[in-house]
């Protein structure tokens, strides 16, 4: 069982680290990110409303995304848990994320804050090269992260249910230390 959220700024490693998490503790990794460039690329109603946001490196409506993950976390793979990767990025997501869990009955574990500078970052998306990793839309995307999305960290630290992690250096180094902060409840596939 792993029920967590991984927080941090655009290219700060969440998606790389997910998928390391998928392959060990079996659940799925849920980023919103992915959902909604697959509704982009199958040009849906849903992917029209939220191309110009993703563009600009602005968040997509509140209602969008939530309601994404809304239906998303009712797909049996979740059974066993589920790693957030991009979602919650405001205090209403967040918010909204914790009355769709209270309903469920399936409390977050933890949340695994990991942290990156901005310079840092800026270099690693200009590498990337994805369609919104121009330097403009990055540095939009980094503005937003610290007005809309930092301020989770309290949220989550007054819950007690964060702890941070350096996101600098090897892939396999940061993955431990990630596995280190993971919660205590947290167990491997097949446990
Ligand atoms: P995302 O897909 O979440 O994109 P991202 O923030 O850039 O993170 P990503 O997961 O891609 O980067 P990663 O850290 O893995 O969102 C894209 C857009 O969708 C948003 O701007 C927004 O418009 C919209 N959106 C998504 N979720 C939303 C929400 N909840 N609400 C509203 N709107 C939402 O890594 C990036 C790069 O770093 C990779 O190339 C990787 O190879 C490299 N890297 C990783 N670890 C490294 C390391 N240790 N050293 C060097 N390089 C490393």
């Amino acid at each position: 069982m792993l029920k967590i959220v991984l927080l941090g700024a655009p290219g700060s490693g969440k998606g790389t680290q997910s998928e390391k998490l998928v392959a060990e503790f079996g659940v799925p990794q849920i980023s919103t990110g992915d959902l909604l460039r697959s509704a982009v690329a199958n040009q849906t109603e849903l992917g029209q409303k939220a191309k110009a946001a993703m563009d600009a490196g602005e968040l997509v409506s509140d209602d969008i995304v939530v309601g994404m993950i809304r239906e998303r976390l009712k797909q049996d793979d979740t059974e066993n848990g589920f790693i957030l990767d991009g979602f919650p990025r405001s205090l209403d997501q967040a918010k909204a994320l914790d009355g769709l869990l209270d309903d469920m009955n399936r409390p977050l574990q933890g949340v695994v804050h990991i942290k990156v500078d901005n310079e840092e970052i800026v270099q690693r998306l200009m590498a990337r090269g994805r369609s919104d990793d121009n330097e403009e839309t990055i540095r939009n995307r980094l503005k937003v992260y610290q007005e809309q999305t930092q301020p989770l960290v309290k949220f989550y630290e007054d819950k007690g249910l964060l702890t941070a992690v350096a996101g600098v250096g090897e892939i396999d180094e940061i993955y431990a230390r990630i596995k280190a902060a993971l919660p205590a409840g947290a167990a491997f596939a097949g446990d």
